[in-house]
């Protein structure tokens, strides 16, 4: 049990501990070492208190101690060889509905016009799709708000749309996952009418209606993640919780009768044959009973008061495990759980195999650098991402597995993070898509990654459609920022960045529709558009297909062991894949024994690497036109030889 008592040592030993303390070095753009020396790790919490308490608040230590001591297990350490699966072999591909494809001229994608694609989908390698929501919604986020869980908004198609698309997926020897929201619903669903129409309805439980304090103000100080407080005042004195848009109302997890729902629907879908599901903010669905004020100095490091009580609740594992009990387990359903806040230790406890609750996670620690957050303006160091991705591909047991990605439709272009220069788009985009396909873990695509599309060139506020943007912009104002002041930050962080339409030609509107799309499209779709890096052998698109078919081309790829080279060199990133025999059920004979050696520049600027010479092995891959192989790298360049 950890107490006043116990050392700092004491706490990063512990795997709760290590994940908070991680994090908020990391926040601090501090080095772990400030807790590891000897010095630091001797302090017992209750003399950090004295020095600290003023800072940190009365409540910081409870709070903390409670947090490590609602979870009494370890993640397993033993390695053992990986469990192969289908989800660990494949390549999945982010689907955003609203911008991939429109059918019926209304300009905004729908489930027919994803059916109209497949074909270029599978031709890119593409094993499994993830749908962002299409169910029935006020769409005030967009889907992430849902009205009615069982039926498909019109505006996408219709369940008999969804069906055709399942089938034409299954019949192309592809999988489909679909979005799973149910942290929260629309206001407008019918448990929340009937929950706010009648006081002693059973739906009432199902969602977080709580007393004002005294004075009228809300039940606690927790922080919306889309700005101002997560209460919505419903009448004089009564207030429910929204920890997102004030049209997203958070689910009462400790009801029952909820979580019987929750796994009925998931049924339901399984039923009609979707594959498994992602499931959105799915760390936040237990929260502290009581619910407590946020501590003021984790609110004003993290940004949103009131995290600590919700973001590892303490009925999480019970909860996943149930559903997946429930639902998940006897239809073999995959899950991969959006999980922001959850370090390397939490996320094992979350997905190893033997505790049955998600398969994978996606873990937010790489999207900023130490000491950044989405809306800051700055250049995004490849070498954090580098040492992001070596720390957990060490940790790895074979008990867990490593969900890669990076961009979704909740992020910026990544390329654009890293580097805004157009000029260098190509070898960057291909460097990223490279880290995704050839490390080890399952990678997930986002659509227009594929073409190395960068932020969008959004010029005004009225070009943006992103809830979370347009409150953001309101929030500014309402600090004094000016105008200016607050668009530059929208164009820095906004969602909308990776929400444009896709491309598929160079027709009007780009091939994604006949009519003015939704959300503006610039008029870069002329050059980057599918149509035309499809039929050109260095494009992006191209180097693309050409890595997933190499991922193909070896059997028992995905198992194969990781080993880094030089791991200290700055700006260099090198690793090898050994291809061990036997490791899948699809294995084919005769592919034992190979080799793939990963080289690459992490830097916009040449750099001699001299040790890098692989004169045994064949320069497969490359992402510049060699003429001669030499130890300079160009700008971004990455090599790969088998
Ligand atoms: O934008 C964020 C917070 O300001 C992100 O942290 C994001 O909200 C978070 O990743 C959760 O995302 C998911 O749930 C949201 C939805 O808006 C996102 O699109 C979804 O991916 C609420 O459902």
């Amino acid at each position: 049990m950890i107490s006043m008592q116990s050392r700092v040592r004491d706490i990063y030993a512990h795997p709760i501990g290590r994940d908070v303390l991680d994090k908020i070095l990391m926040q601090m753009g501090r080095s772990s070492k400030w807790i590891t020396n000897p010095f630091v790790g001797s302090l017992r919490l209750s003399t950090l208190k004295k020095f600290l308490g003023s800072t940190l608040g009365d409540d910081f230590f409870d709070t903390f101690i409670a947090l490590l001591n609602s979870e009494p297990d370890k993640p397993r350490t033993d390695r053992v060889a990986d469990k192969p699966s289908w989800w660990k072999e494949a390549v999945f591909y982010q689907i955003y509905p609203i911008s991939f494809q429109d059918s019926n001229g209304d300009g905004l994608g729908d489930l027919q016009g994803i059916i109209q694609r497949l074909d270029i989908l599978q031709d890119l390698g593409i094993d499994a799709l993830w749908l962002c929501p299409v169910y029935d919604s006020p769409l005030d986020d967009n889907g992430y708000d849902i009205r009615n869980y069982r039926k498909i908004h019109q505006q996408f198609g219709s369940l008999e749309d969804m069906d055709e698309l399942i089938a034409a997926v299954h019949a192309r020897g592809m999988r489909i996952i679909m979005d799973l929201v149910v942290n929260h619903s629309s206001d407008e669903h019918p448990f929340f009418l009937e929950a706010l129409k009648d006081p002693n309805s059973p739906k009432r439980d199902y969602y977080f209606i709580r007393q004002g304090k005294e004075d009228g103000s809300p039940p606690n100080n927790w922080k919306s993640f889309f700005s101002g407080p997560a209460w919505k005042k419903l009448d004089d004195k009564t207030y429910a919780l929204h920890l997102f848009s004030s049209k997203q109302m958070d689910f009462n997890w400790d009801s029952p009768a909820f979580r019987k729902e929750v796994a009925g629907l998931v049924r339901w879908w399984l039923e009609r044959g979707i594959d498994g599901f992602r499931l959105d903010v799915i760390n936040y669905i237990s929260k502290q009973p009581g619910l407590p004020d946020g501590n003021r100095f984790i609110g004003d490091l993290m940004e949103y008061t009131g995290i600590e009580h919700y973001f590892y609740g303490p009925k999480l594992h019970a909860y996943l495990h149930e559903l997946r009990q429930k639902a998940f387990e006897p239809y073999g359903a995959f899950s991969v759980g959006e999980t922001p806040g959850i370090g390397l230790q939490m996320g094992k406890l979350l997905t190893q195999d033997h505790r049955q609750e998600l398969d994978l996670i996606f873990n937010f620690d790489h999207l900023e650098t130490p000491g950044h957050v989405r809306f800051d303006d700055y250049l995004y160091d490849l070498n954090f991402l580098k040492h992001y991705y070596l720390d957990y591909s060490k940790a790895l047991t074979g008990h867990e597995w490593l969900s890669l990605y990076l961009e979704n439709h909740d992020n910026p272009r990544m390329s654009s993070k890293v580097n805004p220069d157009p000029s260098l788009r190509d070898p960057l985009s291909k460097l990223l898509i490279t880290i995704l396909l050839l490390l080890k873990g399952t990678p997930f695509l986002f659509q227009g990654q594929e073409l190395g599309r960068g932020n969008q060139a959004f010029t005004c506020l009225d070009e943006f459609r992103d809830v979370e943007s347009l409150n953001k912009y309101q929030a500014l104002l309402d600090e004094g920022k000016s105008e200016e002041e607050a668009l530059a930050v929208l164009l820095t962080g906004s969602r909308d960045h990776s929400r444009i339409v896709m491309a598929w030609d160079d027709s009007l509107h780009g091939g994604f529709s006949s009519a003015q799309p939704w959300i503006k499209q610039d008029d870069l779709y002329k050059e980057v558009n599918v149509d035309a890096q499809r039929d050109n052998p260095d494009s992006i698109w191209r180097f693309t297909q050409d890595l997933i078919r190499l991922r193909k081309s070896i059997a028992g790829f995905a198992y194969s062991d990781i080993h880094f080279f030089e791991e200290g060199r700055k700006d260099y990133f090198c690793w090898e894949r050994r291809i061990k025999a036997e490791s899948s059920p699809s294995q084919k004979a005769g592919h034992s024994g190979q080799v793939i050696h990963v080289a690459m520049n992490l830097s916009a600027e040449g750099k001699d690497f001299p040790t890098l010479q692989k004169a045994d092995a064949q320069l497969a891959i490359c992402n510049y036109p060699h003429k001669a192989v030499t130890t300079f790298f160009e700008p971004y360049e990455v090599r790969i030889w088998q």
